[in-house]
């Protein structure tokens, strides 16, 4: 058995919750006296949310006696329009969370040879981090060193470890989400999309979502210009096996067969060129490789993809021809989970292609061009270089990845001294490593190898069992954060300031990764004194002041960097090798892949097993927010939904429940109730991701439905970018835990 075996967190002292209690109360009250109320209205203060990226700019509300009440979205917020999701109102809920971490604590072993937590003060906490981080530079060198981060603290961490000597920042949200989309977009405009994307998605006539489930993926302002563009007649073309809400809005679904994704686009790109009905000026002036792209999709007729797909010839065609009437205002929605099956960045570059041919890309409801805008950090000194990065550690692999390190985790190549990366001490701030990196054999493997990991989190997640050390943050309601800046069609800026004192013993992680930089004599990193200071300055090298932003909340500035859309005809530089936009891939050639999107056969299920997807609900984010009391009242677990065809055949009821077993033999931990609709293709099983917490001490998400991450297995890695691709297994049912699957 591993050293790190689930550990138990023991003796958090109910005194913390009283004592907890008090404090908020005259906390309130001394911010009031001291007129840190806010707006105008003293019981109001700025925030901007959590519980997803999007990151909505809101108002926190207090009652009298200083409680936090509610949240609600800030009016002049380009992000959320003053709304904000289900999930963002009950933000709130993180904050009462019971069951949140309360104290640092330390791993110790303990005379019976069993490891549990003690707790500690923090002082103790961040001399035992120095001690093992400068031990683990003496004896590997300081690049031994990760950060895997998701969320606001990163970048305190970051600047941490950028400044002890290590590049190695990685997060879930390059790998395990948008990474591929971001390389092929870049190879093809020379830009990424980043967040918010810049998709003019209100002004569309036409938008085609492959795979996207834009309202049960509530990503908040997408969400209510997709409901605009709804009412303003545009049509939805949705691709998915399943009968998604987004498809039920759809004028065409399309219940394609998994993993053939690029089969449809590259007829689709055939069928728009070969009826001459992409933007002929656009592709004149703007493109590079439109002679080889036609010879190159010649044999990818709708005839063919129907073989594959088992999309009709017909309605391949009548699509596109939706979409060619629709443009140049139409959008093929890049996605954003996107890592499938390691094909990933070429189905995003067909996806490229195609809304290059259309002409949206620049072009009002297509892509709008975001403004650059940034914030000048504070002063600090520059940071040493590395002495080696994860992309020597590779050998070669993922040349075209900005960020691989987490895939290198899911390989378990990063930990391996074979590949010169030895790496030893891990920081995590706000990302439950094992419900979010599939193969949680290797990154358990991965963790073992280590002689350090800190884990910074809100809650007793699973990542904190395996942890030496566990520092507990506050949640985003009870501190200052970096401004978040959004690039959008305007720029704006959004402050984040404590509208409570934090719960029991737990901090913010400025302060943390600043205590860290003191024992490791770094502290000229961190030379602002108060957190405030740091973001008055800012703020005032872009013409705002932290009073006015307690007062706005949001700040939306002039944009600066040119038209949304091109004019007509317009002189484009796109940042590509050619300065054109490539059809022709010359980035991706250069590095020995494929110029144009190959579509590639994936292994189908064996019989009685089944695709496994999954996806989310809006209600919830990832794993974050399945023991979120207010957010649990909603939904406490998930269902698997299955197709009345395939029910039947297994004697299954509704309702009925079942544990999953995948193509590996690894049976989930719980059960799950089964959904029998006609909404899911008969070859696939769908559930949200999330839930089947195994950690006791998530009170309530504890033994809730099941967990997708536990059952992927099969990791198909793109080769492009590190992408894990994780759309690998396949699963049937079990009725029993121990017993034989009944087929
Ligand atoms: P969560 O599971 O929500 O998502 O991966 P993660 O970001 O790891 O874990 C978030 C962690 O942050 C929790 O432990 C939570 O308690 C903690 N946390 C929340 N708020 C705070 C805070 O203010 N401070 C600190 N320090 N911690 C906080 C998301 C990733 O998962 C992404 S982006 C995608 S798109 C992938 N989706 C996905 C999937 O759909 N299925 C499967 N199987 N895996 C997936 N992995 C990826
Ligand atoms: Fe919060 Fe919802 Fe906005 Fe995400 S979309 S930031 S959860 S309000």
């Amino acid at each position: 058995a591993s050293r790190r075996d689930f550990i138990r967190i023991t003796s958090l002292s109910a005194a913390g919750l009283i004592f907890g209690g008090q404090y908020v109360h005259s906390a309130v009250k001394a911010l009031r006296q001291e007129g840190i109320g806010g707006s105008s209205d003293p019981l109001r203060t700025p925030t901007y949310c959590e519980v997803c990226f999007w990151q909505c700019a809101g108002w926190v509300h207090k009652n009298e006696e200083g409680k936090i009440k509610k949240i609600t979205g800030n009016d002049d917020d380009p992000n959320c329009n003053g709304r904000l999701c289900p999930r963002g109102t009950g933000g709130v809920g993180m904050y009462y969370d019971e069951d949140r971490l309360k104290t640092p604590l330390i791993r110790v072993t303990g005379k019976d040879g069993k490891q549990t937590f003690k707790e500690v003060s923090w002082d103790e906490a961040f001399d035992f981090i120095a001690e093992k981080l400068q031990k683990i530079k003496k004896e590997h060198g300081p690049e031994c060193t990760a950060l895997f981060t998701h969320g606001s603290g990163g970048h305190y961490w970051g600047d941490l470890l950028k400044a002890f000597g290590s590049g190695n920042i990685a997060a879930p949200s390059y790998s395990q989400c948008r990474g591929p989309r971001e390389v092929a977009f870049i190879a093809t405009f020379g830009d990424g999309l980043n967040s918010p994307e810049p998709l003019d998605i209100r002004d569309t006539r036409c938008l085609v979502l492959i795979g996207s489930h834009l309202g049960e993926n509530m990503h908040n302002g997408q969400v209510q210009e997709m409901s605009d563009a709804i009412d303003n007649g545009a049509s939805i073309i949705t691709v998915d096996p399943r009968y998604s809400t987004a498809a039920s809005k759809s004028k065409f679904w399309l219940p394609i067969k998994p993993a053939t994704d690029i089969a449809l686009l590259l007829s689709w790109i055939r069928e728009i060129i070969n009826n001459e009905w992409y933007d002929k000026k656009y592709v004149e002036q703007y493109t590079y490789g439109f002679e080889e792209l036609k010879n190159y999709v010649q044999p990818f007729t709708p005839e063919w993809a129907y073989g594959i797909t088992t999309i009709k010839p017909d309605q391949i065609r009548e699509t596109a021809r939706e979409m060619a009437n629709a443009a140049p205002s139409v959008i093929i929605h890049p996605g954003r989970h996107v890592t499938w099956y390691g094909d990933d960045t070429q189905r995003l570059r067909a996806v490229a292609i195609l809304n290059a041919l259309l002409g949206s890309w620049g072009r009002r409801g297509g892509f709008y061009i975001p403004d650059k805008m940034g914030l000048p950090a504070y002063p600090h000194p520059p940071f040493p270089k590395p002495s080696r990065t994860w992309r020597e550690a590779m050998g070669g692999k993922y040349k075209l990845a900005d960020l691989a390190l987490a895939s290198g985790v899911c390989d378990a190549t990063i930990p391996s001294p074979e590949l010169d990366c030895n790496i030893k001490g891990w920081i995590v701030n706000g990302t439950n490593l094992i419900m979010t990196l599939p193969d949680q054999k290797k990154t358990i493997d991965a963790i073992n190898n280590l002689d350090l990991l800190v884990v910074v989190d809100t809650m007793p997640m699973e990542i904190t069992g395996y942890a030496d050390v566990v520092l507990p943050e506050c949640t985003y309601l009870e501190r200052w954060d970096d401004l978040r800046v959004a690039q959008g069609r305007n720029p704006s800026i959004a402050l984040r300031m404590p509208a409570t004192e934090p719960k029991y013993n737990s901090k913010p992680a400025y302060w943390m990764a600043k205590e860290v930089s003191k024992r490791l004599g770094l502290e000229e990193y961190f030379g602002w004194d108060t957190f405030e200071e740091k973001l008055d300055w800012q703020l005032k090298q872009v013409g705002s002041s932290l009073e006015e932003m307690k007062r706005l909340g949001v700040k939306n500035l002039p944009r600066e960097y040119g038209n949304l859309f091109f004019e007509e005809g317009e002189d484009v530089d796109f940042y590509t090798n050619t300065g054109k936009i490539e059809l022709y891939s010359t980035a991706f050639e250069a590095e020995g892949f494929d110029p144009f999107p190959v579509y590639t056969p994936h292994t189908e299920p064996p019989a009685g097993y089944y695709h496994l997807n999954y996806g989310r609900a809006p209600m919830h984010t990832f794993s974050r927010t399945a023991n979120n009391p207010n957010l649990t009242d909603l939904m406490d677990e998930n269902t698997v939904w299955v197709n009345p065809k395939v029910a039947k055949e297994w004697g299954i009821k509704n309702g009925e429940p079942v544990y999953l077993q995948n193509q590996d033999g690894v049976v989930s931990d719980f059960q799950v109730k089964v959904r029998v609709t006609e909404r899911i293709r008969f070859d696939s099983v769908y559930i949200v991701h999330g839930f089947g917490h195994a950690d006791k001490k998530l009170s309530r998400a504890y033994g809730k439905g099941v967990s997708d991450s536990q059952l992927i297995t099969r990791v198909l890695m793109d080769p492009v970018m590190g992408g894990t691709g994780m759309r690998g297994n396949f699963v049937t049912f079990r009725f029993e835990k121990e017993s034989e699957v009944k087929s």
